[in-house]
C-alpha cells in the first residue's frame, strides 16, 4: 500500500502547494531581438491571463511575495511594447504574482527617475496593500535568462549585472543601476530614495550608498545569468547628465534621513488600467 494519492482521486480541491524556489518551467538562456516590429495588439494576444492593469497570479501554487514592477517613463512606447512582450511570459514561467506600474512624468520638465519610483512605490500600495516586494526597471532593459529570478531577497537585490552595452560585465563594484529589487522592508529602512536627482546620473549611486549606510549588502544573480539587452537609443530630451551628482553622491549620509520617500510631494494626474499594465501618470515638479 502507498501514501500516495491514487491516480484517479479528483486533484480539483487539492490545496496549493507553495511555488518553487527554482520553477520547473523555466527555459534558461532566451534569445532577444529588436528588430521584429512588435503591437501591442500582438502582446495582449500572447498573454491572455494578464489580468486588466498587468497583473497576474500563478495558477497552480502559491507564490511566496507579491511583486509590483515599477518603470520610470517618458515618450517610451517603442520600448514598452519590447518590454511587455518580453518579461510577462518570464514572469509567468517564474511563477510570480506581479503587477506592472508604468510611472510616467508629465510634462517636459527635467526628467527624475528616483523620484518617479518613489511616486510608484506608494501608489503600487495604495492599489494593493499586499505587494511586499518592488522591482524598479528601466523600460529598455530585458533580461536575457529567466533563471534571474524576479523577486525579493534577504538583502537588496541588483538584478541587472551584465548588460551588453557593458561588455557583460559591471562597470563598477558598486553599480546598482538597471534593475533592482528591494523588499518593503529593505525600502522603508533607507527612506525610499532620493527625489533631488533631476536628470541623468547618480540617483543610482545614492541608493548603493543607502543600503551600505544602513547595514545592508547588495546581493546579485550570477554573472552568467544576469546579462540583459538594452534597446539601443539616443540619449532623451529633457534627461541631460546632471552635473550635480558627484558632489551629491558624497553626501548621501547626510541628506538620506531628511530626503526621501518621507518627504516626497508630487499630483497624481491619472491613473489608468490597461489590458498590460497600470499607467500612473503623475506631476513631480522641476529642479530648484
Ligand atoms: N526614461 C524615460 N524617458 C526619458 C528618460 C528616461 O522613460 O525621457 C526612463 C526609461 O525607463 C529609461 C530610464 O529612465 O530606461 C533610464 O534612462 P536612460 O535610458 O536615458 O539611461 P541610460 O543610462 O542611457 O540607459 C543614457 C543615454 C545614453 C545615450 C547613448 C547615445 N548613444
Amino acid at each position: 500500500p502507498s501514501a500516495k494519492p491514487s491516480a484517479n482521486q479528483s486533484t480539483t480541491e487539492k490545496p496549493l502547494q507553495p511555488c518553487q524556489e527554482m520553477p520547473s518551467g523555466l527555459v534558461g538562456r532566451l534569445l532577444i531581438e529588436f528588430s521584429s516590429p512588435m503591437s501591442m495588439e500582438r502582446v495582449q494576444r500572447e498573454n491572455p491571463d494578464v489580468r486588466q492593469g498587468g497583473k497576474y497570479t500563478p495558477p497552480d501554487c502559491l507564490p511566496r511575495q507579491k511583486v509590483a514592477i515599477l518603470i520610470p517613463f517618458r515618450h517610451r512606447e517603442h520600448h514598452l511594447k519590447y518590454w511587455l512582450h518580453y518579461l510577462h511570459p518570464i514572469l509567468r514561467r517564474q511563477k510570480v504574482a506581479y503587477g506592472i506600474y508604468i510611472i510616467n512624468q508629465y510634462g517636459e520638465d527635467t526628467f527624475n527617475r528616483a523620484k518617479l519610483l518613489n511616486v510608484g512605490f506608494l501608489e503600487a500600495l495604495k492599489d494593493d496593500e499586499e505587494y511586499d516586494c518592488f522591482i524598479f526597471s528601466d523600460v529598455d532593459l530585458i533580461p536575457m535568462d529567466d533563471r534571474n529570478l524576479y523577486r525579493c531577497y534577504e538583502q537588496p537585490r541588483h538584478f541587472a549585472v551584465g548588460m551588453d552595452k557593458f561588455g557583460f560585465r559591471l562597470p563598477y563594484a558598486g553599480y546598482f543601476g538597471g534593475v533592482s529589487g528591494l523588499s518593503k522592508t529593505q525600502f522603508l529602512k533607507i527612506n525610499g530614495f532620493p527625489n533631488e536627482y533631476w536628470g541623468w546620473g547618480g540617483e543610482d549611486d545614492d541608493i548603493f550608498n543607502r543600503i551600505s549606510l544602513n547595514g545592508m549588502k547588495v546581493s546579485r544573480p550570477d554573472i552568467r545569468i544576469g546579462r540583459y539587452r538594452m534597446i539601443k537609443h539616443e540619449r532623451d530630451k529633457h534627461n541631460e547628465p546632471n552635473p550635480q551628482r558627484f558632489t551629491k553622491i558624497q553626501n548621501t549620509k547626510m541628506t538620506m534621513k531628511r530626503d526621501g520617500i518621507s518627504s516626497l510631494q508630487y499630483r497624481l494626474v491619472e491613473v489608468s488600467c490597461q489590458p498590460m499594465y497600470t499607467n500612473i501618470t503623475v506631476e513631480i515638479g522641476r529642479p530648484p
